[in-house]
């Protein structure tokens, strides 16, 4: 994370104490509450989590065992011998339980006027289709399905189908590149992908299917595509089509044979129920698996702490569900609890930066949840789109993805909450399945900043290098101790590194790779990752798959890729490259490779400052002294530190003088 976040957290004080919510609720309401039900469960866990498995999710048949752990082989089951289905527990009891006409999905589409509702019966019944559509082509409990699709109901609609049948479903962020789809669907060995022709963003089209086909050309999985006509590019003849291969998604949804009904297979609790990839330190993304009882316990049970979701909210999480953050809390936690979903197709600034407010007042959201990277965008932007919009709907606001510094919180805050409305700064990963430290909305004091306090049921500590407990205002690893329902069951096809990434430094604990400190109230200050992981707008890029990008480049010799402080994107990604002998360094070639990565793995690993280096900074053992090039690319251009390992020193003056004649 960038270092004026860092500097300017250290100095902040304020505390902003919770108000009053308005609306009765059944959740948590005080400190003291939240004390209460903390030090509950951290001395009967076990017990803690049976009762929230309980309340919030319906069991086929009830589990005989809350928990059986070893966090050093690692091997953690949640709730075994209960059988349960996500689908029945997000759409089929909503049912019975009055929901029948409520509306469970609103989709907003880029153009203004392309608003969908769903109410839950509605969605029931496409969710039974779509599971009939995999049926007939093959797909049964346990296969992989992987989903390259845009944001559009559609995708709500696979995932619940997937998970209806028992299939597991891995979403592929669709603004990934060809080759990271790939990569990923052989990974999981995908039976059937199901796609868009195109995506819609920012007023343009842009194909995807042709990515699909592309990186189709070296998946023997993959028996069929079934492609959703988002944007009409077939009527202009620009798609490419394989009869025996590719399936129209409205074609297939409305033959005869497929029923708007279709039976819920029951799974066991540790079921997987999904894969999705994230970037490491080292190698190619991890396919991070989450199996069925224990995440969507954790999903309800955050969603309903955190967001105080009641029956009569409007709840709007803008995350894409290519992430982490859209299946928790778009799809799985809200529909688990009945609620009233928003679903957002374009971008916080087309047309115009006032997009998101005029969506919620346009469907009167209560509760909004987004990322500090778009808060940093639309604060730029000016008061004037802000105050264009009622926006009295909103009742708890939130933030994921990365540290949130003071100036947008309290922006936030003033501008969006009107003084009025609990900011919950929510720190979590990929792994944790769900949010881990987060502010209880009408409980907890805030500090613009800080996360505020690990939810009941999680036993968050910073340890030092040596796992041994920091001291307060200590800065070190932050790590879970104890095992709690949401976590990651493997790394898929990899129990090695599985065990290696997260649970070997420190025996017995869950490493986040994250560094924090906690204060003297107990707050949880959130720093940043400790390994080779940069931020890029809340989304992890591992800084080894950029540079193996980089050096599949026939020009290409040698790269390293590490952060750099970026105003709105928290950090952006700056590469250095030396290219092999007779290759010259020219403005071409450096847009070239821009591309190239782009192309690679997707836009969003682009690099924005690619500096061209005769030598990059080396230990005498050959090691590429990363804290050095972080140093210069951040513009710094004196105090490197001890440098004394290095090999050849005056590499760093000529680094710096070509960081200087870039900018
Ligand atoms: C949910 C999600 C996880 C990494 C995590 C951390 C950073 C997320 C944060 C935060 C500070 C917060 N992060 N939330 N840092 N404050 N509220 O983002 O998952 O994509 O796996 O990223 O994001 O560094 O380790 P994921």
């Amino acid at each position: 994370m960038s270092q004026h976040n860092i500097i300017s957290m250290q100095d902040e004080q304020r505390l902003f104490t919770p108000f009053p919510s308005k609306t009765a609720g059944t959740h948590i309401r005080s400190l003291e509450e939240y004390k209460r039900q903390y030090t509950r469960s951290m001395e009967d866990n076990e017990g803690f989590w049976a009762e929230r498995a309980n309340e919030l999710l319906d069991w086929f048949s009830p589990f005989t065992t809350v928990l059986e752990a070893d966090m050093d082989t690692p091997d953690i089951r949640w709730f075994t011998g209960g059988t349960l289905n996500v689908a029945h527990n997000c759409l089929d009891r909503h049912l019975e339980l009055g929901r029948k006409d409520k509306t469970a999905l609103i989709w907003q589409g880029e153009p203004e006027g392309d608003v969908i509702t769903y109410t839950y019966e509605q969605l029931y019944e496409e969710v039974c289709k779509f599971a009939n559509v995999l049926k007939k082509y093959g797909v049964g409990k346990g296969d992989r399905v992987a989903l390259y699709m845009p944001m559009i109901p559609e995708l709500t609609i696979a995932m619940l189908a997937c998970v209806r049948i028992g299939a597991v479903h891995s979403i592929v962020f669709a603004g990934f590149s060809a080759l990271s789809l790939q990569s990923r669907v052989v990974d999981c060995e995908a039976k059937i992908l199901v796609t868009a022709d195109a995506v819609l963003r920012s007023g343009r089209v842009i194909p995807l299917k042709s990515n699909a086909d592309d990186a189709l050309t070296a998946c023997p999985s993959v028996e069929h595509v079934v492609v959703v006509d988002r944007a009409g590019t077939a009527e202009q003849g620009n798609l490419e089509w394989k009869e025996e291969r590719d399936i129209w998604w409205h074609q297939a949804m409305q033959q005869s044979d497929i029923k708007a009904f279709c039976e819920c297979e029951p799974m066991e609790s540790e079921d997987p129920l999904f894969i999705l990839y994230t970037s490491g330190s080292t190698g190619k993304p991890k396919g991070v698996v989450h199996t069925t009882g224990g995440y969507l316990t954790y999903a309800a049970h955050t969603s309903q702490w955190v967001f105080d979701i009641q029956e009569s909210d409007v709840y709007w999480c803008t995350a894409d569900i290519g992430w982490i953050t859209g299946h928790s809390y778009i799809v799985y936690g809200p529909l688990a609890l009945g609620a009233t979903t928003v679903m957002f197709e374009g971008v916080p600034s087309f047309p115009s930066p006032d997009r998101f407010w005029n969506i919620v007042e346009k469907f009167g959201v209560t509760i909004f949840y987004t990322a500090p990277t778009v808060i940093r965008a639309l604060m730029r932007e000016g008061l004037e789109w802000t105050q264009r919009h009622d926006l009295s709907s909103l009742r708890v606001l939130g933030t994921v993805g990365e540290p949130i510094n003071p100036e947008a919180w309290i922006w936030y805050y003033e501008n969006i909450g009107k003084n009025k409305t609990p900011i919950v700064d929510t720190w979590w990963q990929t792994e944790t399945g769900g949010i881990m430290i987060a502010a209880l909305p009408f409980a907890t004091p805030l500090k613009p900043g800080s996360a505020t306090l690990p939810l009941p049921g999680i036993d968050a500590r910073i340890v030092r290098p040596d796992g041994s407990d920091a001291e307060p205002n200590e800065g070190g690893h932050l790590i879970i101790r104890k095992p709690w329902p949401g976590m990651l069951r493997g790394v898929f096809g990899d129990p090695e590194r599985y065990k290696s990434t997260y649970f070997e430094r420190f025996p017995g604990m869950y490493e986040s790779g994250d560094g924090a400190r906690v204060d003297n109230d107990g707050y949880f200050w959130i720093m940043g990752r400790l390994d080779d992981v940069i931020n890029v707008s809340g989304h992890r890029m591992g800084t080894a798959e950029i540079e193996s990008a980089l050096v599949a480049h026939p020009t290409v010799a040698e790269a390293a890729v590490v952060g750099m402080p970026h105003p709105i994107k928290g950090e952006s990604i700056y590469a250095y490259v030396t290219l092999k002998a007779d290759e010259e360094e020219t403005e071409e070639l450096r847009a070239q490779l821009r591309t190239w990565v782009r192309k690679e793995i997707g836009p969003i690993a682009t690099p924005e400052v690619l500096q061209f280096a005769e030598e990059l900074p080396k230990t005498r053992s050959g090691k590429i002294m990363r804290r050095i090039l972080r140093k210069i690319a951040s513009g710094s251009t004196g105090d490197f530190g001890d440098t004394s390992t290095l090999a050849d020193p005056s590499v760093i003056t000529e680094l710096v003088e070509g960081r200087t004649e870039l900018t």
